[in-house]
């Protein structure tokens, strides 16, 4: 079967990716007001962080006063959980997705229709960035449920008119046999899944390279152009960058155009701004710093300058495409101690959360992390009272069962668990060490 590279005429909703510039930044400052005035009226919190500033929404005057506003973090998702910063009565509200919060709870994220709706438009343009089209067969391989990924990519795929399978994650042999079976042309998943699918699938007989599949949109972990060489070598496909978040949208904030030159960020939906973590000032296009995000059409949520923590730069100079919108440089690692294992987010502290939940432990443990056949595998090791140490082995297995299950009810993640003696997990004399991370990319 021969792989059709040609490229598809433009997409009509790709044309807002071309905008000029001095209109974008109309479009732009439109919708700020109109999202500042929505979230003063109707989210408590943003409403008082104004009344600190003494900041009422008529004092924005321009789009660069925008670094007047107080910024938002993750902890308030998780102060105000389940739904304190939502804008839109329930009535209003038709879907909700949650990412994990920094403890126990959830972050949770809520969409109206016309939410949702350009949510879809933004994927169309994620895929129609890089070359997808209508006639294309999409595999969709991220989760489907309450992460981003699966939906997401599934309702844009639709959108676009293309044939889509909603495949969800896992179950590698049944995803090698529907991609040769099916012809499917366009893969979507972690990049650390396709590697690990490209291995399975050799394991099975299966060259990838033999296949129709020539395009994937890699993303919900940080990934590098080591492995992007390593993905398109292996698979003969080229493989894009789509970057997102959930408590801005979810997939589809920023994605690669068929130059792979960095995300372009679709900038008219989603404002970008970059800024010293520490200091918290704004720092100029091409400087590395923190990400910062405002939602400019979301109506269920509003995000005003979200700290993604994400660490980035935007790219001075305009992609080769014709494209108008920014580009971020792939993001390789966060501002804070959030770690991302087969595409599920997890904090440390929901680990601490959920071994303290379990009687019989004590509060050292160490989470060492490890990639074997391109999947992430996470052991958790436990310090266990002594009295229970001396335990028979039929206890100490009983134990191990409970903590793996509180493990999976916080973080949704099975981990291997390790009971140790006391005292054997070595100690700091600063921060503990929590996490060893021998992943390598
Ligand atoms: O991961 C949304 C998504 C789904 C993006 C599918 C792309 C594809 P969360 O679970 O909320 O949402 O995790 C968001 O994942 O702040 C980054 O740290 C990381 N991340 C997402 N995409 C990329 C990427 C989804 N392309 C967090 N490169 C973000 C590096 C990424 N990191």
């Amino acid at each position: 079967m021969s792989k059709n590279r040609d490229l598809p005429p433009m997409h009509p909703a790709s044309a807002m990716d071309f905008l000029p510039p001095a209109q974008l930044r109309d479009v732009q400052f439109t919708r700020l007001k109109e999202m500042v005035q929505r979230a003063f009226d109707h989210v408590a919190l943003f409403r008082k962080r104004m009344d600190e500033k003494r900041l009422k929404p008529s004092d924005l005057r321009t789009l660069d006063d925008i670094v007047k506003l107080p910024f938002t973090v993750k902890t308030d998702l998780r102060d105000t959980y389940p739904f304190g910063l939502c804008a839109s009565p329930m009535k209003d509200i038709v879907r909700f997705h949650a990412s994990s919060g920094t403890t126990g709870k959830p972050i949770v994220v809520a969409y109206t229709q016309e939410d949702l709706n350009d949510w879809t438009r933004a994927i169309v343009r994620s895929l129609a960035a890089c070359g997808v089209h209508n006639n294309d067969i999409i595999q969709v391989a991220y989760g489907y449920g309450l992460f981003t990924g699966g939906l997401g990519l599934h309702y844009g795929a639709e959108a676009l008119g293309a044939s889509v399978i909603p495949i969800s994650g896992g179950n590698t042999d049944r995803q090698i046999m529907l991609m040769k079976d099916f012809g499917v042309t366009v893969i979507c998943c972690t990049p650390s899944y396709f590697l690990h699918l490209i291995d399975r699938a050799a394991e099975m007989g299966v060259n990838i390279k033999d296949l129709p599949l020539r395009t994937g949109v890699f993303g919900a972990e940080p990934w590098t152009e080591d492995m992007r060489e390593r993905i398109e070598a292996g698979s003969g496909i080229k493989a894009y960058d789509i970057y997102g978040l959930s408590e801005i949208v979810g997939p589809g904030v920023a994605n690669e155009c068929t130059y792979q030159a960095g995300p372009h960020i679709f900038e008219d939906m989603f404002y970008p701004e970059i800024i010293d973590p520490k200091t918290l000032e704004p720092m100029p296009d091409g400087t590395e710093g923190e990400l910062v995000l405002t939602t400019l059409c979301k109506r269920a949520m509003p995000m005003i300058r979200y700290r993604t923590r994400d660490i980035t730069s935007l790219e001075p100079t305009r992609c080769a495409c014709g494209r108008t919108l920014r580009r971020i440089r792939r993001i390789g690692r966060r501002s804070d101690d959030m770690l991302i294992i087969r595409g599920v987010n997890l904090f440390p502290s929901q680990i601490e959360a959920a071994l303290l939940k379990v009687e019989g432990t004590l509060p050292h443990y160490q989470i060492v992390l490890t990639r074997e056949a391109d999947l992430d595998q996470m052991e958790v090791q436990v310090e266990v009272t002594p009295d229970v140490f001396s335990d028979e082995v039929r206890g100490l297995e009983e134990l191990k069962k409970k903590l793996v299950h509180s493990i999976e009810t916080v973080t949704g993640i099975r981990a291997a668990l390790r009971l140790v003696a006391p005292h054997t997990i070595q100690r700091s004399e600063g921060k503990a060490k929590r996490v060893i991370d021998k992943r390598k990319m």
